[in-house]
């Protein structure tokens, strides 16, 4: 296999998922991901693109994905096989706590004389913990380590101690661990993710593996991408761990980084040349300021792209930037959170706008020609009791009658799972928020994923729901909405009829693993079980479904990939 300086690694949530008994819950149904958590960090992309312009080459391995997609893949015989001195292991998401360290150890067996680096938020967060681990050499903390890496691969190809990178974690000759300041937080993002898209393209050719770059499992389907505005948050959502009071206190950034609006769209149009995929523009364009918002949707309107793409809000919008979202990207899709229907709970969860204000916007949307609406209901808020939760399922009718049953509005509500995450107020500050954390540290995290059950792995409960009534709630409402959108023919009743099975199904199970734990022999039952568990685990979920947008028969365009590359066109 062929040699590259450092090799990427994105392991499973849970390492042997394959062969654990696990019940999954609805913890990633409005993400493109399985439960599995397949997708791997873009940051990967952007360090591959930094380094490979530096003169190195970098690999991306998905395992998680190779392992999802094919039952017989084997990791360790995969891992055994690369050549690097340095392997990078994403520990972004706190999600992979498990896959994550167990897939450090199969490096450090196989290649006892690489390092071992780990990166990422929850890696930043957890970074003293981590170094305890005897399979992790370094961690490189922050939003932005690809100039940091690039001076850590010059101290390995020199073999000079890396006293002088910057946000490094390491261990010195005799074994103490050493800190480097944590001052590498960049302002500007001009130098990266200058072309990392098309050095993805590049890298799959020049490995002959498409299977080890996909980001997730039915990414050929559904090829959705994403184009970033920003590093870092305006917003101070209580249960986020990317919000800006997070990135302040725990990866030292004060002020929100922003891409210019020609790099966002060169990414659209690099994108553009190898999948006619949607394209999520990630973050609310008005972070930068409405300036900004306008010139990226008029850069966007004379691209003239024919993909879908798909944008976001943080909060309601005037009526005109909606408007401008319609003319610059025809059929585009929009996003927005409310969590609650109740603006006492939105407010407590740290969102600050009346549900006036995001109907406004709602039928702004709809009037502007946009091809499909998503509102995101969230379980698990502050204030947020069991009878609120049902509530928001009657606020939903409400919506589905005010706008006439219209088909575009799509409507979820999901579980806060399977965590809350560190560094969130919530997480933080519990008390002032309502938070029970039932985990604090990392490794009670990496067990909590072994639980049988997703009830058990959440690492909260609240003033107001307990982790039984989250569970108990969850289904009930999901149920309940699923009926209520089949009704309303906002969904197929097939679709309907499935997420109906599943849920339901789900939902005995949980009651049985309870009845089993309670009598003691849950131990004993679970391997008889893994049959029952792995079938409902891969029901399809209804909102994953639900939430992808249509594509054209023809998706990828591998050739035209391929052409632009030999061109530069
Ligand atoms: C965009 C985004 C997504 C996208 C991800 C796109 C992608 N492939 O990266 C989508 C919508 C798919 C997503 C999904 C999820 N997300 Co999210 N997401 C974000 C968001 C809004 C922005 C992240 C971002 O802009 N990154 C910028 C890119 C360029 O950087 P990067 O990928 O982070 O990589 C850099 C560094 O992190 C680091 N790095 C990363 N990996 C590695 C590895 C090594 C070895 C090294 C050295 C460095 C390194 O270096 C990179 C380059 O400098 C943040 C919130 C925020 N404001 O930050 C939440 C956030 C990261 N997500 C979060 C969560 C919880 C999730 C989900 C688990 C939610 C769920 N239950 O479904 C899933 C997981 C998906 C999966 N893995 O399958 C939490 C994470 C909290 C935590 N510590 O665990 C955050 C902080 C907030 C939130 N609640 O949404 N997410
Ligand atoms: S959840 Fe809130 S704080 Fe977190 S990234 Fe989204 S808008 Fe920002």
């Amino acid at each position: 296999m062929s040699y590259a300086d450092l090799v990427l690694l994105h392991a499973p949530s849970v390492y042997d998922f394959r062969q654990k008994a696990i019940l999954c819950g609805p913890v990633s149904d409005q993400i493109p991901s399985s439960s599995v958590f397949e997708m791997y960090p873009i940051g990967f992309a952007s360090i591959a693109d930094y380094l490979e312009r530096a003169g190195y080459r970098v690999r991306i391995a998905n395992l998680a994905v190779r392992m999802l997609n094919n039952r017989r893949f084997d990791a360790g015989a995969f891992i055994k096989r690369l050549r690097a001195p340095l392997f990078g292991v994403d520990l972004h998401w706190l999600v992979h706590a498990h896959g994550a360290v167990e897939v450090a150890r199969l490096v450090k067996q196989h290649h006892p004389q690489s390092k071992v680096i780990f990166g990422g938020l929850s890696s930043s967060y957890f970074y003293r913990e981590l170094m305890q681990y005897p399979e992790v050499d370094y961690v490189m903390r922050g939003d932005s380590t690809e100039e940091p890496l690039r001076q850590l691969m010059v101290c390995l190809k020199e073999r000079m101690e890396p006293a002088s990178v910057p946000n490094l974690v390491w261990r010195d000759s005799r074994g103490t661990v050493r800190e480097n300041p944590f001052s590498h937080v960049p302002a500007d993002l001009g130098g990266v993710m200058v072309s990392h898209y098309t050095n993805v393209v590049r890298s799959v050719l020049r490995y002959r593996d498409l299977v080890s770059y996909t980001p997730f499992g039915n990414w050929k389907e559904y090829p959705i991408t994403a184009a970033f505005t920003c590093r870092g948050c305006t917003e101070s959502c209580v249960i986020c761990g990317g919000s800006a009071a997070a990135y302040r206190q725990f990866y030292n950034r004060d002020r929100v980084a922003f891409r210019s609006p020609e790099a966002v769209v060169k990414d659209v149009r690099q994108i553009g040349r190898f999948s006619r995929g949607p394209i999520f523009i990630l973050g609310d364009l008005r972070q930068a300021g409405d300036d900004y918002a306008y010139q990226v949707l008029n850069l966007l309107r004379s691209s003239r792209m024919k993909n879908q793409f798909v944008l976001e809000l943080f909060n309601p919008a005037p009526t005109e930037l909606i408007r401008q979202m319609g003319l610059s990207c025809p059929r585009f899709c929009l996003e927005i959170s409310p969590e609650s229907h109740d603006p006492k709970v939105r407010r407590a969860a740290g969102r600050h706008y009346s549900s006036e204000d995001l109907e406004q916007t709602l039928g702004d949307a709809l009037d502007a020609g946009c091809g499909r609406l998503d509102v995101f209901f969230m379980i698990g808020l502050p204030r947020q009791t069991p009878q609120s939760v049902m509530d928001n399922v009657d606020y939903c009718e409400y919506l589905l009658q005010k706008f006439e049953g219209d088909k575009r509005l799509s409507l979820f509500l999901a579980p806060l799972s399977p965590f809350l995450d560190p560094a969130s107020l919530g997480f933080e500050e519990p008390e002032r928020h309502g938070y029970h954390v039932l985990f604090r540290t990392l490794e009670e995290h990496r067990q909590a994923l072994l639980s049988p059950s997703w009830k058990y792995s959440l690492n909260y409960e609240t003033d107001w729901l307990t982790r039984h009534q989250i569970v108990e709630i969850t289904y009930e409402a999901m149920l309940r909405l699923v009926r209520l959108k089949a009704r309303y023919g906002n969904i197929p009743q097939k679709l309907a009829e499935a997420g109906e099975k599943r849920l339901q199904a789900a939902w005995e199970m949980t009651h049985r693993l309870d009845e089993l734990l309670a009598d003691g022999s849950l131990e004993e039952q679970l391997p008889h079980l893994k049959p029952k568990l792995d079938e409902i685990n891969a029901y399809p979920a209804s909102d994953r479904v639900e939430l992808q947008l249509p594509v054209g028969w023809l998706k990828i365009r591998p050739w035209r990939a391929l052409w632009s590359l030999l061109t530069g066109r």
